[in-house]
Protein backbone atom coordinates (compact mmCIF):
# COMPACT_ATOMS: atom_id res chain seq x y z
CA UNK A 1 0.00 0.00 0.00
CA UNK A 2 1.32 3.18 -0.64
CA UNK A 3 2.14 6.19 2.08
CA UNK A 4 -0.67 8.17 2.26
CA UNK A 5 -0.32 11.64 0.76
CA UNK A 6 -1.62 14.54 2.68
CA UNK A 7 -1.63 17.67 0.48
CA UNK A 8 -2.05 21.07 0.78
CA UNK A 9 -4.91 21.59 -1.71
CA UNK A 10 -7.78 20.11 -2.86
CA UNK A 11 -11.81 19.90 -3.13
CA UNK A 12 -13.54 17.74 -0.58
CA UNK A 13 -17.48 16.91 -1.11
CA UNK A 14 -18.74 16.40 2.09
CA UNK A 15 -22.58 13.92 1.86
CA UNK A 16 -24.62 14.66 4.83
CA UNK A 17 -23.96 18.90 6.32
CA UNK A 18 -25.89 18.36 9.79
CA UNK A 19 -24.42 19.41 13.00
CA UNK A 20 -21.97 16.34 13.79
CA UNK A 21 -20.51 16.69 10.10
CA UNK A 22 -19.93 20.53 11.28
CA UNK A 23 -18.57 19.57 14.84
CA UNK A 24 -16.40 17.29 13.43
CA UNK A 25 -14.95 16.12 10.31
CA UNK A 26 -15.31 19.55 8.67
CA UNK A 27 -14.04 21.42 11.40
CA UNK A 28 -10.56 19.02 11.16
CA UNK A 29 -10.75 20.08 7.04
CA UNK A 30 -10.67 23.37 8.42
CA UNK A 31 -7.97 23.12 10.57
CA UNK A 32 -5.64 20.78 8.04
CA UNK A 33 -5.96 23.98 5.79
CA UNK A 34 -5.58 24.54 2.11
CA UNK A 35 -9.04 22.30 1.45
CA UNK A 36 -12.34 23.71 0.58
CA UNK A 37 -15.50 21.62 1.57
CA UNK A 38 -18.70 21.60 -1.19
CA UNK A 39 -21.28 20.13 0.76
CA UNK A 40 -24.74 18.48 0.10
CA UNK A 41 -27.36 18.39 2.89
CA UNK A 42 -29.56 15.11 4.00
CA UNK A 43 -33.16 15.08 3.26
CA UNK A 44 -33.92 18.52 4.43
CA UNK A 45 -32.60 21.70 2.48
CA UNK A 46 -32.80 24.18 4.86
CA UNK A 47 -29.15 23.66 6.05
CA UNK A 48 -28.07 24.90 2.47
CA UNK A 49 -30.18 28.14 2.58
CA UNK A 50 -28.90 29.08 6.22
CA UNK A 51 -25.14 28.43 5.52
CA UNK A 52 -24.94 30.00 2.04
CA UNK A 53 -27.05 33.06 3.47
CA UNK A 54 -23.71 33.32 5.51
CA UNK A 55 -21.03 32.35 3.02
CA UNK A 56 -21.21 28.81 4.51
CA UNK A 57 -19.14 30.26 8.07
CA UNK A 58 -20.65 28.81 11.13
CA UNK A 59 -19.86 29.49 14.81
CA UNK A 60 -18.60 26.54 16.63
CA UNK A 61 -19.19 26.50 20.56
CA UNK A 62 -17.31 23.82 22.44
CA UNK A 63 -19.04 23.61 25.42
CA UNK A 64 -17.32 21.91 28.52
CA UNK A 65 -18.50 21.57 32.01
CA UNK A 66 -16.67 24.71 32.94
CA UNK A 67 -17.74 26.80 29.80
CA UNK A 68 -17.94 27.74 25.89
CA UNK A 69 -15.18 28.48 23.51
CA UNK A 70 -16.07 29.35 20.50
CA UNK A 71 -14.35 29.49 17.03
CA UNK A 72 -15.45 30.56 13.66
CA UNK A 73 -15.01 27.84 10.63
CA UNK A 74 -14.75 29.08 7.33
CA UNK A 75 -14.29 26.24 4.97
CA UNK A 76 -17.27 25.56 3.01
CA UNK A 77 -17.49 27.09 -0.84
CA UNK A 78 -21.21 26.18 -1.27
CA UNK A 79 -24.10 23.93 0.15
CA UNK A 80 -26.47 22.46 -1.67
CA UNK A 81 -29.79 20.27 -1.26
CA UNK A 82 -29.19 16.23 -1.44
CA UNK A 83 -31.61 16.61 -4.78
CA UNK A 84 -29.20 18.68 -6.65
CA UNK A 85 -27.69 15.04 -8.61
CA UNK A 86 -26.18 17.06 -11.38
CA UNK A 87 -23.81 19.51 -9.55
CA UNK A 88 -22.30 16.19 -7.38
CA UNK A 89 -22.06 14.75 -11.02
CA UNK A 90 -20.23 17.54 -11.91
CA UNK A 91 -18.15 17.30 -8.75
CA UNK A 92 -16.74 14.20 -8.97
CA UNK A 93 -16.57 13.97 -12.24
CA UNK A 94 -13.88 16.65 -12.31
CA UNK A 95 -10.25 16.30 -11.00
CA UNK A 96 -9.89 18.40 -8.33
CA UNK A 97 -12.23 16.55 -6.24
CA UNK A 98 -10.25 13.97 -4.27
CA UNK A 99 -12.18 12.88 -1.12
CA UNK A 100 -15.71 12.72 -0.22
CA UNK A 101 -16.60 12.14 3.40
CA UNK A 102 -20.00 11.21 4.23
CA UNK A 103 -22.36 11.53 7.27
CA UNK A 104 -26.08 9.87 6.14
CA UNK A 105 -26.31 7.90 9.84
CA UNK A 106 -26.94 4.46 9.52
CA UNK A 107 -30.42 4.21 7.43
CA UNK A 108 -28.51 6.07 4.31
CA UNK A 109 -26.46 3.07 3.50
CA UNK A 110 -29.53 0.85 2.97
CA UNK A 111 -30.97 3.01 0.94
CA UNK A 112 -31.05 0.76 -2.85
CA UNK A 113 -29.98 2.00 -5.77
CA UNK A 114 -32.60 4.68 -6.50
CA UNK A 115 -30.14 8.17 -6.65
CA UNK A 116 -33.42 10.37 -5.70
CA UNK A 117 -33.58 8.83 -2.18
CA UNK A 118 -29.94 7.27 -1.68
CA UNK A 119 -26.45 9.13 -1.34
CA UNK A 120 -24.54 5.70 -2.30
CA UNK A 121 -26.33 5.53 -5.65
CA UNK A 122 -25.57 9.45 -6.17
CA UNK A 123 -22.20 8.64 -5.64
CA UNK A 124 -22.02 5.42 -8.43
CA UNK A 125 -23.61 8.05 -10.73
CA UNK A 126 -20.78 10.70 -9.90
CA UNK A 127 -17.74 7.89 -10.03
CA UNK A 128 -19.17 6.96 -13.71
CA UNK A 129 -19.30 10.46 -14.90
CA UNK A 130 -15.22 10.71 -13.46
CA UNK A 131 -14.80 7.63 -15.57
CA UNK A 132 -15.70 8.65 -18.61
CA UNK A 133 -13.68 11.95 -18.13
CA UNK A 134 -10.92 10.04 -18.03
CA UNK A 135 -9.93 11.28 -14.31
CA UNK A 136 -6.93 8.43 -13.42
CA UNK A 137 -5.93 10.22 -9.77
CA UNK A 138 -7.84 8.13 -6.97
CA UNK A 139 -10.61 9.40 -5.26
CA UNK A 140 -11.52 8.25 -1.44
CA UNK A 141 -15.36 7.47 -0.12
CA UNK A 142 -14.58 7.87 3.44
CA UNK A 143 -17.50 6.86 5.57
CA UNK A 144 -18.18 8.65 8.98
CA UNK A 145 -21.45 6.88 10.27
CA UNK A 146 -21.82 4.63 13.71
CA UNK A 147 -21.31 1.27 11.60
CA UNK A 148 -19.27 -1.68 12.10
CA UNK A 149 -16.86 -1.64 8.98
CA UNK A 150 -18.81 1.62 7.51
CA UNK A 151 -16.04 1.67 4.26
CA UNK A 152 -16.97 -2.08 3.24
CA UNK A 153 -20.61 -1.12 3.89
CA UNK A 154 -20.05 1.86 1.85
CA UNK A 155 -18.24 0.53 -1.06
CA UNK A 156 -21.09 -2.28 -1.32
CA UNK A 157 -23.79 0.09 -1.54
CA UNK A 158 -21.93 2.38 -4.03
CA UNK A 159 -21.07 -1.07 -6.00
CA UNK A 160 -24.32 -2.09 -6.17
CA UNK A 161 -25.40 1.06 -7.69
CA UNK A 162 -22.83 1.17 -10.54
CA UNK A 163 -22.93 0.11 -13.42
CA UNK A 164 -21.11 -2.13 -15.41
CA UNK A 165 -17.74 -0.04 -16.78
CA UNK A 166 -17.34 1.51 -13.91
CA UNK A 167 -17.40 -1.81 -11.65
CA UNK A 168 -14.63 -2.87 -13.58
CA UNK A 169 -12.81 0.78 -13.00
CA UNK A 170 -13.81 1.35 -9.72
CA UNK A 171 -10.66 -0.74 -7.78
CA UNK A 172 -7.88 0.86 -9.60
CA UNK A 173 -9.54 4.13 -8.98
CA UNK A 174 -11.45 4.76 -5.76
CA UNK A 175 -10.27 4.17 -2.22
CA UNK A 176 -13.22 3.87 -0.09
CA UNK A 177 -11.82 4.25 3.89
CA UNK A 178 -13.09 3.04 7.18
CA UNK A 179 -12.96 5.94 10.00
CA UNK A 180 -14.20 5.87 13.69
CA UNK A 181 -15.30 9.45 14.38
CA UNK A 182 -16.58 10.56 17.61
CA UNK A 183 -17.74 13.79 18.73
CA UNK A 184 -21.19 13.97 20.92
CA UNK A 185 -23.02 17.03 19.50
CA UNK A 186 -26.91 17.82 20.77
CA UNK A 187 -29.13 19.83 18.39
CA UNK A 188 -28.23 23.39 18.64
CA UNK A 189 -30.21 25.02 21.62
CA UNK A 190 -32.00 28.46 20.95
CA UNK A 191 -29.44 30.73 23.35
CA UNK A 192 -26.44 29.29 21.24
CA UNK A 193 -26.41 31.98 18.39
CA UNK A 194 -26.32 34.43 21.08
CA UNK A 195 -23.05 32.87 22.26
CA UNK A 196 -21.33 33.15 18.81
CA UNK A 197 -22.26 36.54 19.06
CA UNK A 198 -21.25 37.39 22.09
CA UNK A 199 -17.94 36.14 21.42
CA UNK A 200 -17.32 36.71 17.91
CA UNK A 201 -19.59 39.51 16.77
CA UNK A 202 -20.78 36.95 14.11
CA UNK A 203 -24.45 36.67 13.86
CA UNK A 204 -25.16 33.10 12.92
CA UNK A 205 -28.40 31.45 11.89
CA UNK A 206 -26.55 28.38 12.31
CA UNK A 207 -23.95 27.39 14.74
CA UNK A 208 -23.39 24.17 16.48
CA UNK A 209 -22.69 23.00 19.96
CA UNK A 210 -20.60 20.43 20.64
CA UNK A 211 -18.33 18.62 23.49
CA UNK A 212 -14.76 19.56 24.13
CA UNK A 213 -13.76 15.42 23.59
CA UNK A 214 -12.89 14.74 19.59
CA UNK A 215 -11.62 11.90 18.25
CA UNK A 216 -10.94 10.63 14.90
CA UNK A 217 -9.12 7.52 13.56
CA UNK A 218 -8.75 6.86 9.46
CA UNK A 219 -7.75 3.62 8.40
CA UNK A 220 -4.17 4.86 6.48
CA UNK A 221 -4.37 3.63 2.83
CA UNK A 222 -5.36 6.52 0.56
CA UNK A 223 -3.51 6.39 -2.77
CA UNK A 224 -4.51 9.76 -3.79
CA UNK A 225 -4.44 13.33 -2.09
CA UNK A 226 -6.36 13.92 1.01
CA UNK A 227 -6.24 17.22 3.75
CA UNK A 228 -4.06 16.62 6.36
CA UNK A 229 -5.89 15.64 8.93
CA UNK A 230 -3.66 14.69 11.55
CA UNK A 231 -3.09 18.55 12.20
CA UNK A 232 -6.38 18.44 13.73
CA UNK A 233 -5.33 15.04 15.98
CA UNK A 234 -6.94 12.45 13.93
CA UNK A 235 -5.04 8.95 14.06
CA UNK A 236 -4.32 6.91 11.01
CA UNK A 237 -4.07 3.16 11.24
CA UNK A 238 -4.17 0.25 9.33
CA UNK A 239 -6.49 -1.50 11.87
CA UNK A 240 -10.01 0.96 12.65
CA UNK A 241 -12.47 -1.99 13.28
CA UNK A 242 -11.52 -2.85 17.17
CA UNK A 243 -12.05 1.41 17.41
CA UNK A 244 -15.28 1.30 15.60
CA UNK A 245 -16.11 -1.82 18.03
CA UNK A 246 -15.08 -0.20 21.35
CA UNK A 247 -16.59 2.82 20.35
CA UNK A 248 -20.04 1.38 18.58
CA UNK A 249 -20.38 -0.77 21.89
CA UNK A 250 -19.39 1.11 24.99
CA UNK A 251 -20.61 4.66 23.50
CA UNK A 252 -23.22 4.42 21.24
CA UNK A 253 -24.78 1.20 23.12
CA UNK A 254 -25.09 2.80 26.12
CA UNK A 255 -26.35 5.89 24.90
CA UNK A 256 -29.04 4.01 22.81
CA UNK A 257 -29.71 2.15 26.09
CA UNK A 258 -29.94 5.68 28.09
CA UNK A 259 -32.22 7.37 25.07
CA UNK A 260 -34.95 4.57 25.57
CA UNK A 261 -34.41 3.52 29.61
CA UNK A 262 -34.37 7.26 30.78
CA UNK A 263 -37.16 8.57 28.56
CA UNK A 264 -39.34 5.41 30.26
CA UNK A 265 -38.15 6.16 33.68
CA UNK A 266 -39.54 9.51 32.96
CA UNK A 267 -36.13 11.38 32.38
CA UNK A 268 -35.09 14.37 29.14
CA UNK A 269 -31.41 14.30 28.69
CA UNK A 270 -28.07 12.16 28.65
CA UNK A 271 -26.43 13.97 31.81
CA UNK A 272 -30.26 13.23 33.88
CA UNK A 273 -29.96 9.82 32.42
CA UNK A 274 -26.59 8.68 33.66
CA UNK A 275 -27.43 10.41 37.26
CA UNK A 276 -30.34 8.04 37.82
CA UNK A 277 -29.41 5.33 39.98
CA UNK A 278 -31.76 2.51 38.12
CA UNK A 279 -30.90 3.71 34.19
CA UNK A 280 -27.08 3.86 35.53
CA UNK A 281 -27.15 0.48 36.91
CA UNK A 282 -28.29 -0.70 33.43
CA UNK A 283 -25.65 1.10 31.61
CA UNK A 284 -22.69 -0.47 33.67
CA UNK A 285 -24.23 -4.18 32.98
CA UNK A 286 -24.22 -3.25 29.22
CA UNK A 287 -21.02 -2.10 29.76
CA UNK A 288 -20.13 -5.42 31.56
CA UNK A 289 -21.01 -7.26 28.59
CA UNK A 290 -19.76 -5.38 25.70
CA UNK A 291 -16.12 -4.90 27.24
CA UNK A 292 -16.23 -9.12 27.06
CA UNK A 293 -16.45 -8.51 23.15
CA UNK A 294 -13.85 -6.21 22.78
CA UNK A 295 -10.18 -7.30 22.18
CA UNK A 296 -8.91 -4.37 24.19
CA UNK A 297 -6.78 -4.40 28.12
CA UNK A 298 -8.67 -3.70 30.56
CA UNK A 299 -7.04 -0.94 31.88
CA UNK A 300 -7.72 0.91 28.57
CA UNK A 301 -11.43 0.19 28.52
CA UNK A 302 -11.68 1.26 32.04
CA UNK A 303 -9.79 4.94 31.03
CA UNK A 304 -12.08 4.67 28.37
CA UNK A 305 -15.72 4.26 30.16
CA UNK A 306 -14.76 6.73 32.77
CA UNK A 307 -14.03 9.27 30.04
CA UNK A 308 -17.35 8.11 28.65
CA UNK A 309 -18.94 8.80 32.23
CA UNK A 310 -17.70 12.15 32.12
CA UNK A 311 -18.58 12.90 29.06
CA UNK A 312 -22.05 12.13 29.63
CA UNK A 313 -22.54 13.40 32.94
CA UNK A 314 -21.24 17.06 31.47
CA UNK A 315 -23.95 19.26 33.09
CA UNK A 316 -23.65 22.35 30.20
CA UNK A 317 -24.07 19.65 27.18
CA UNK A 318 -28.48 19.34 27.31
CA UNK A 319 -28.31 16.43 24.93
CA UNK A 320 -31.56 15.59 24.82
CA UNK A 321 -32.54 11.66 24.63
CA UNK A 322 -34.77 12.33 21.44
CA UNK A 323 -32.02 12.90 19.47
CA UNK A 324 -30.31 9.37 20.28
CA UNK A 325 -33.53 7.58 20.28
CA UNK A 326 -34.24 8.52 16.33
CA UNK A 327 -34.13 5.50 14.07
CA UNK A 328 -33.56 2.63 16.75
CA UNK A 329 -34.42 -0.02 14.49
CA UNK A 330 -31.31 0.94 12.39
CA UNK A 331 -29.30 1.55 15.34
CA UNK A 332 -30.15 -1.38 17.85
CA UNK A 333 -28.93 -4.02 15.45
CA UNK A 334 -25.21 -2.97 14.98
CA UNK A 335 -25.02 -1.21 18.71
CA UNK A 336 -26.85 -4.39 21.06
CA UNK A 337 -27.80 -7.67 18.73
CA UNK A 338 -24.29 -8.46 18.16
CA UNK A 339 -23.35 -8.11 21.73
CA UNK A 340 -26.08 -10.38 22.53
CA UNK A 341 -25.21 -12.98 19.84
CA UNK A 342 -21.54 -13.08 20.94
CA UNK A 343 -22.05 -13.63 24.28
CA UNK A 344 -24.54 -17.18 23.75
CA UNK A 345 -28.07 -15.09 24.31
CA UNK A 346 -30.19 -12.53 26.80
CA UNK A 347 -29.10 -14.62 29.14
CA UNK A 348 -25.71 -13.72 29.34
CA UNK A 349 -26.05 -10.21 28.46
CA UNK A 350 -29.24 -8.63 30.68
CA UNK A 351 -27.74 -4.83 30.08
CA UNK A 352 -28.05 -5.55 26.17
CA UNK A 353 -31.02 -7.26 26.97
CA UNK A 354 -32.96 -3.93 28.51
CA UNK A 355 -31.79 -2.01 25.70
CA UNK A 356 -34.04 -3.94 23.37
CA UNK A 357 -36.70 -4.06 26.11
CA UNK A 358 -36.21 -0.06 26.44
CA UNK A 359 -36.78 0.48 22.73
CA UNK A 360 -39.87 -1.64 22.60
CA UNK A 361 -41.49 -0.34 25.71
CA UNK A 362 -40.49 3.22 24.58
CA UNK A 363 -42.18 2.78 20.56
CA UNK A 364 -44.98 1.18 22.38
CA UNK A 365 -46.11 4.24 25.06
CA UNK A 366 -44.87 6.69 21.94
CA UNK A 367 -47.30 4.94 19.30
CA UNK A 368 -50.27 4.72 22.12
CA UNK A 369 -49.49 8.43 22.90
CA UNK A 370 -50.02 9.31 19.09
CA UNK A 371 -46.26 10.34 18.38
CA UNK A 372 -45.05 10.09 15.58
CA UNK A 373 -41.64 7.70 15.74
CA UNK A 374 -38.67 8.99 13.92
CA UNK A 375 -37.03 6.13 12.24
CA UNK A 376 -36.93 4.32 8.44
CA UNK A 377 -39.55 2.40 9.53
CA UNK A 378 -41.88 4.39 11.42
CA UNK A 379 -44.86 3.66 10.75
CA UNK A 380 -44.11 -0.44 10.81
CA UNK A 381 -43.17 0.31 14.37
CA UNK A 382 -46.08 2.06 15.23
CA UNK A 383 -48.34 -0.82 13.78
CA UNK A 384 -46.24 -3.22 15.49
CA UNK A 385 -46.61 -1.42 18.87
CA UNK A 386 -50.18 -1.41 18.66
CA UNK A 387 -50.90 -4.70 18.83
CA UNK A 388 -53.08 -5.75 22.05
CA UNK A 389 -51.21 -9.14 22.84
CA UNK A 390 -48.06 -8.67 24.28
CA UNK A 391 -46.36 -11.37 22.74
CA UNK A 392 -47.68 -10.93 19.31
CA UNK A 393 -46.20 -6.64 19.93
CA UNK A 394 -42.70 -7.89 20.74
CA UNK A 395 -42.34 -10.57 17.79
CA UNK A 396 -43.50 -7.56 15.51
CA UNK A 397 -41.26 -5.16 16.91
CA UNK A 398 -38.25 -7.39 17.25
CA UNK A 399 -39.32 -8.31 13.94
CA UNK A 400 -38.34 -4.95 12.72
CA UNK A 401 -35.06 -5.60 14.22
CA UNK A 402 -34.32 -8.78 11.95
CA UNK A 403 -34.91 -11.12 15.43
CA UNK A 404 -36.83 -14.41 14.41
CA UNK A 405 -40.49 -15.18 16.35
CA UNK A 406 -38.84 -18.19 18.16
CA UNK A 407 -35.36 -16.48 19.01
CA UNK A 408 -34.90 -16.43 22.92
CA UNK A 409 -34.89 -12.64 22.93
CA UNK A 410 -38.57 -12.16 22.57
CA UNK A 411 -39.10 -13.59 26.35
CA UNK A 412 -36.38 -12.09 27.64
CA UNK A 413 -37.89 -8.97 26.21
CA UNK A 414 -41.05 -9.65 27.70
CA UNK A 415 -39.85 -10.26 31.24
CA UNK A 416 -37.53 -7.62 31.40
CA UNK A 417 -40.25 -4.85 30.14
CA UNK A 418 -42.25 -4.54 33.20
CA UNK A 419 -38.49 -4.41 35.34
CA UNK A 420 -38.04 -1.39 33.58
CA UNK A 421 -37.42 1.32 35.93
CA UNK A 422 -40.68 3.72 35.49
CA UNK A 423 -41.24 7.31 35.69
C1 LIG B 1 -25.66 8.96 19.16
C2 LIG B 1 -24.52 9.53 18.34
O1 LIG B 1 -27.39 9.65 17.72
C3 LIG B 1 -26.88 8.70 18.32
O2 LIG B 1 -27.37 7.59 18.26
O3 LIG B 1 -25.27 7.81 19.82
O4 LIG B 1 -24.94 10.62 17.58
C4 LIG B 1 -23.33 9.95 19.23
O5 LIG B 1 -23.63 11.13 19.93
C5 LIG B 1 -22.09 10.13 18.39
O6 LIG B 1 -21.81 8.93 17.71
C6 LIG B 1 -20.91 10.55 19.27
O7 LIG B 1 -19.73 10.50 18.54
Amino acid sequence: MNAPAPSDEGRLVHLGIGNFARAHTLAATAAAGGWSVVAFTGRSARMADLLNAQDGRYGLIVRGAEGDEVSLIDVIDEVHPAGDIDTLVALLADPFTAVVTLTITEKGYAAGSDPESSAPARIALGLKARREAGVEEPIALVSCDNLTGNGQVLREAVLAACDEPTRAWFDEHVDVISTMVDRITPSADDAAAEVVREQTGFVDAAPVVTEPFTEWVIEDRFRGRRPAWEKAGAQLTDDVEVYELRKLRLLNGAHSLMAYAGQVAGVERVDEAIAHREVRALVEKLWEEARQTLPLPTAELDAYTAALEERFRNPRLADQLIRIAADGSAKLPVRALPVIAELGGPEQSPGETAAVASWTSWVTQRARDGHEIADPQGEAIAAAAGREEDRERVVALLDLLGVASDDPLVDAVLAEEPRLPRG
